[in-house]
């Protein structure tokens, strides 16, 4: 039996405005492509199917048109909600696509055994724990958390104790069987990426890989949009996102994982996507960056994505006139310049850096925005609660 393990799809995300619907489009047609070649027995999608909470009619679209192309494979699906879905929305066509041999879990249920599959195929039997983003409600007993560290450890003990109740179940039920778990957390270890929420980037509810326990031979993870290995002996996989979704994911080679399974027998085969886009980073002195984004040329699919980081030596206005007509009148068919930054190297003495001209509100996380106003007022006695306290409230917004 063969599985595929990705995640992270992200469908409806934007790239500083620009739509990455055609990148998913050529990941979709690679990954059907992919799943016929290899003759694929299930599919195994692990949280943030959309990038936000209402996804538009055209991501809808993109998700049901993938959907309708699977329905002429033999391949079955389980998708689970990541920390960007709305279980609600993943979840209402569940029965219609259960009829379909797509398996949706677009939040915690109930009950333990509801997130159980059994899949077999001839001899080949897998048991499947398709365990979503766990929330708040999920995970915490109902006590108030006192600090926000208070909170950060009962969401710790509550998602150790929740594998461990999946654990229990399938020792109860399915013991000796192939046991894949699916999950979509931060593990501690995994490295994130600009396009992470800021509370992800305080790695503060980051559990060890050994919270799954001995049980699992597989465990199929999502939130992280780097592949990762949080544990290659034991099987514990990040397949990260199949496209770059940030700048800071451009040097990365992004995959699918090929699961085989022979009875206990696990081997796991790392595919890598091909490359639809890239997104490049031209830094320098205006002349320099100039003359890079002239040598660009594109050699992939789809049209190149740039930041532009110009680094001057002194405050010049000219300089700023001249990057400004710069970026109005760049056409290119290789190439499109959706970030830019000016910086001064030489600053003026007492000129405020939090408010940089030339910086742009968009470039600027909620987070850092709080950072730079703490700084503003200088002394901060309990300035670590106030940042944890406003991640708190930027977790709570889903922001
Ligand atoms: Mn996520």
């Amino acid at each position: 039996m063969k599985i595929l393990h990705t995640s992270d799809w992200h469908i409806g995300k934007q790239l500083h405005k620009i739509d990455l619907e055609p990148d998913l489009d050529l990941f979709f047609d690679w990954l059907l492509k992919t799943i016929k070649e290899e003759h694929i027995d299930l599919l195994l999608v692990s949280g943030d199917v959309f990038d936000q909470a209402n996804p538009s009619q055209a991501s809808l679209k993109q998700y049901y048109n993938f959907l309708k192309q699977m329905i002429n494979t033999d391949c079955k699906i389980i998708i689970t909600g990541g920390n960007h879905d709305a279980p609600s929305v993943l979840n209402a066509p569940k029965e219609i696509l259960g009829f379909l041999n797509i398996d949706v879990i677009g939040g915690a249920p109930e009950a333990t055994e509801e997130l159980f599959f059994k899949y077999s195929k001839g001899d080949e039997e897998v048991v499947i724990a398709a365990v979503p983003f766990l929330r708040d409600k999920d995970i915490r007993k109902s006590v108030a958390a006192e600090t926000y560290s208070d909170k950060i450890e009962q969401i710790k003990a509550g998602i150790q104790s929740y594998f461990s109740n999946i654990n229990a179940h399938y020792n109860q039920h399915f013991k000796g069987r192939c046991f894949i778990v699916m999950g979509h957390l931060y593990v501690q270890g995994a490295q994130v990426s600009e396009s992470m929420r800021d509370i992800q980037i305080g790695n503060q509810a980051g559990v060890m890989g050994s919270i799954f326990g001995e049980e699992p031979d597989y465990v199929a993870l999502g939130h992280i949009h780097k592949p990762y290995a949080v544990s290659a002996s034991r099987n514990v996989h990040y397949s990260g996102s199949p496209v770059c979704l940030s700048f800071s994911e451009k040097e990365e080679v992004k995959q699918v994982n090929i699961i085989t399974v022979r009875g206990k027998d696990l081997e796991v085969e790392i595919v890598p996507i091909p490359k639809f886009r890239n997104l490049v980073t031209f830094q320098g002195s205006l002349k320099e960056v100039r003359r890079q984004l002239n040598e660009h040329k594109v050699n992939t699919q789809l049209v190149s994505l740039a930041e532009i980081i110009v680094n001057e030596p002194n405050e010049n206005v000219q300089i700023r006139r001249d990057l400004d007509e710069l970026l109005e009148a760049f056409a290119n068919d290789d190439l499109v310049i959706v970030k830019s930054k000016l910086n001064f190297t030489n600053k003026i003495r007492g000129a405020s850096e939090a408010f940089q001209p030339g910086i742009s509100v968009a470039d600027v996380t909620p987070m850092e925005m709080f950072e730079k106003r703490l700084e503003l007022d200088g002394q901060h006695e309990n300035a670590e609660e106030l940042k944890n306290a406003f991640r708190q409230i930027l977790e709570e917004l889903n922001l």
